[in-house]
């Protein structure tokens, strides 16, 4: 299955690139030849996306594959009718996979098999289906879900929260998933702005040892949501540990839900138009609020159709593990509706990478024999950290492709995985996309071996269909080289529909550089060859350990506080995390800077974001922030100030103490920190 080093796959030819493309894609010397056919023009466009929907399954087929008159607003797929549990189950079994795994699944706990049924470890398509059919029955018939209804997911890294998307996909529900790292305030904000009355949790979760109390969080969120004038009528508990909890008259056990209903229950997928809703998932941007970012049914299942196929060469016989967390995009696109879609066994892990020793994640592959593998720059960092015998010790034989996302993956980072995890012989790249594109956009992928070589550090190449360009302020392409603005210039399948509820939210990315240009708010450079290096964000975004979370949210979050009168959050270079939460704070009168202070600001952010943004963060005190003339805060400032670098024009800056004394709140903090560790 692995090929020689630079060469091209056989299997690429025979099952990845859609008939009318066959030939040519063998043929081709020049990828960006082939990669320009596809985005000429919207024949091109369509051509391309049209030949991968014709491999999945339809309940109507589309009229026109897209509709591009009213941009910003794309129609991929009108009139097509279809549904993501049915293409992930139902299809899945008339394809002959009823016996096949869809999921292999492992707990934290070496130990536990604490309310864990074995099929939930090695789970079936057709174990899967029986079990997405009941939860569906059960939300449909005894909780009245209905069409179009926003159901809330707080769970773990655990079988049922797969099962609970797949059941609200196969009646045509939505779900909002907040990730678990989040508070109970951040959790209550998120029911209420897309209106749940549904929340599902678990009663505890594990992580890296410790057990978290989930349940008693979303207790706190419901009663949040009370004080502000939403009911959540419906808290649904998964039970993955042994000890009690707290519990609520609204409260109902998931295996209780369940009792009484047939193993044989069916309930047929509804038919979903491609342009319905198929989830929301709020995501950092540069305000205070996340935005609701809104996927589609039809374009959504094309685009991760194509890409597990393009990116990660599946085949039937391939053990795949991304490494994410289904809260975040990476983890619904490419553990649950990918892999499952695409007919893959896919390994999903409940907890640290490290724990509890650091050859967790190795072990793991050696164990499962996984071929391919998605993970983050982070993790890749945090492991190299620890001596290399604990990832020789294990045989990793079997890995053939091995892809990051998340954050840029730094040279000796890729270098330290291609050497020492994948024996410089498989694919790897690090493959750049967002909540907003809903499915990978560059990449490396096998076939292009010998025409692309790899380059440790970079985005690669655009896949095909997908147009990225590097502009400038102006809106004019950048030399090879040169940083800019990264932009998408031609709509793609799985792109966000709109902004749920906020359809002027939704037309800011593309208001930047012309309606029809969707600006990503990410830096990156175009080298000569037409590979893209992804920088960084370009605006107040942080990519914390590959968490996206906004320095607006950050800051509101603590102005919050009696104590603070502003606060300024940029981010910091970390080795391992990629960038951590700097915050200069001013306080009010009568409140004294100190460490205990320092401290209990630390615990505010937990409480009113959660540990997500509480853990790395930093915290400094300075008695004014750089502003602009207008009072603008001049963040940029004091980015150049924690990572050293020049203040670049200062022009506008009201008063240039505010510059000097966030400099020194940054040195006497390298002192303290200098002196804690001697
Ligand atoms: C999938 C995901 C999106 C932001 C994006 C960029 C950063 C993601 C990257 C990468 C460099 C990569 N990003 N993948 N930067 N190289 N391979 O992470 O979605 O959470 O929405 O974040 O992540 O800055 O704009 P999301």
């Amino acid at each position: 299955m692995v090929a020689e080093k630079g060469e091209i796959y056989d299997e690429f030819e025979e099952h990845i690139v859609p008939p009318s493309w066959e030939e040519r894609i063998w043929r081709i010397k020049d990828y960006k030849e082939f990669h320009d056919s596809t985005v000429k023009d919207k024949e091109a466009i369509e051509r391309w996306w049209g030949g991968w929907a014709e491999k999945l399954s339809w309940f109507k087929n589309w009229e026109k594959v897209l509709d591009d008159s009213n941009p910003p607003f794309y129609r991929w797929f009108v009139g097509g009718e279809t549904n993501l549990s049915y293409l992930c189950l139902d299809w899945q079994i008339e394809q002959g996979r009823k016996n096949k795994l869809a999921f292999i699944w492992e707990g934290e706990p070496f130990d536990d098999t604490i309310g864990r049924p074995k099929e939930l470890k090695k789970c079936t398509y057709y174990d899967l289906y029986r079990r997405v059919n009941r939860i569906a029955y059960a939300l449909r018939e005894k909780l009245g879900v209905k069409k179009g209804e926003i159901l809330t997911f707080y769970l773990p890294m655990i079988p049922e929260l797969p099962q609970y998307m797949l059941a609200t996909q196969r009646i045509g529900a939505s779900h909002s998933i907040v990730y678990s790292g989040f508070s109970s305030l951040a959790l209550a904000e998120r029911i209420i702005a897309v209106g749940s009355r549904i929340v599902v949790t678990a009663d505890e979760l594990y992580r890296r040892g410790k057990i978290v109390p989930l349940k008693e969080i979303v207790d706190d969120a419901i009663e949040i949501c009370e004080k502000r004038g939403h009911r959540v009528e419906r808290a649904i508990v998964v039970k993955r540990t042994d000890r009690s909890i707290p519990w609520n008259s609204r409260d109902i056990w998931h295996h209780e839900l369940l009792r009484r209903i047939t193993e044989n229950v069916r309930v047929e997928p509804e038919r979903m138009g491609s342009e319905d809703m198929s989830f929301i998932l709020y995501t950092s941007g540069t305000t205070s609020m996340p935005k609701g970012v809104q996927h589609s049914v039809g374009g959504y299942a094309v685009g991760l159709y194509t890409t597990m196929k393009l990116i990660f060469d599946l085949t039937d016989d391939d053990v795949y593990w991304c490494a994410a967390d289904v809260g975040w995009i990476t983890g619904h696109s490419y553990i649950v509706y990918g892999p499952l879609m695409t007919g893959t066994t896919a390994l999903m892990y409940e907890g640290a990478p490290d724990y509890p020793r650091p050859d967790r994640l190795w072990h793991m592959v050696e164990r499962f024999g996984v071929s391919i593998l998605y993970t983050s720059p982070t993790a890749i960092r945090s492991l190299m950290k620890f001596p290399l015998e604990n990832l020789k010790r294990h045989d990793l034989s079997t890995l053939r492709i091995v892809h990051t996302v998340g954050e840029p993956i730094n040279p000796e980072a890729f270098r330290w995985y291609f050497k020492n995890l994948g024996r410089e012989d498989v694919v790897a790249s690090s493959t750049w996309w967002m909540t907003e594109t809903g499915h990978i956009m560059t990449g490396h992928f096998p076939g292009l071996g010998k025409i692309f070589p790899l380059k440790p550090g970079t985005n690669g190449y655009p896949i095909p269909g997908v147009k990225l360009e590097v502009l400038d302020e102006s809106g004019n392409p950048c030399k090879p080289g040169v940083r800019g603005y990264l932009v998408l210039a031609t709509p793609w399948p799985g792109m966000l529909m709109t902004l749920y509820k906020d359809p002027e939210g939704y037309a800011v990315p593309w208001s930047k550089f012309g309606k029809s240009v969707f600006y990503t708010g990410d830096y990156a450079v175009k080298d000569k060859d037409g590979y893209i290096w992804v920088l960084g964000r370009a605006d107040d975004v942080l990519k914390i350990a590959g968490h996206r979370i906004g320095s607006a949210e950050i800051e509101s979050s603590l102005v919050l506080n009696p104590a603070v009168a502003e606060a300024a959050c940029v981010g910091r270079p970390d080795e391992v995390k990629g960038e951590v939460p700097y915050i200069f704070t001013t306080l009010k009168q009568g409140f004294k800077p100190g460490p205990d202070l320092g401290a209990e600001l630390k615990a505010h952010l937990r409480k009113t974001i959660g540990p997500i943004a509480a853990s790395d963060a930093t915290i400094l005190f300075t008695d004014r922030l750089p502003k602009t003339r207008s009072g603008k805060i001049m963040r940029r400032l004091l980015k150049a100030v924690v990572t050293g670098a020049s203040l670049g024009d200062i022009t506008t800056l009201e008063d240039e103490r505010a510059v000097e004394e966030a400099q020194k709140a940054y040195e006497h903090l390298r002192e303290v920190m200098a002196n804690e560790k001697r």
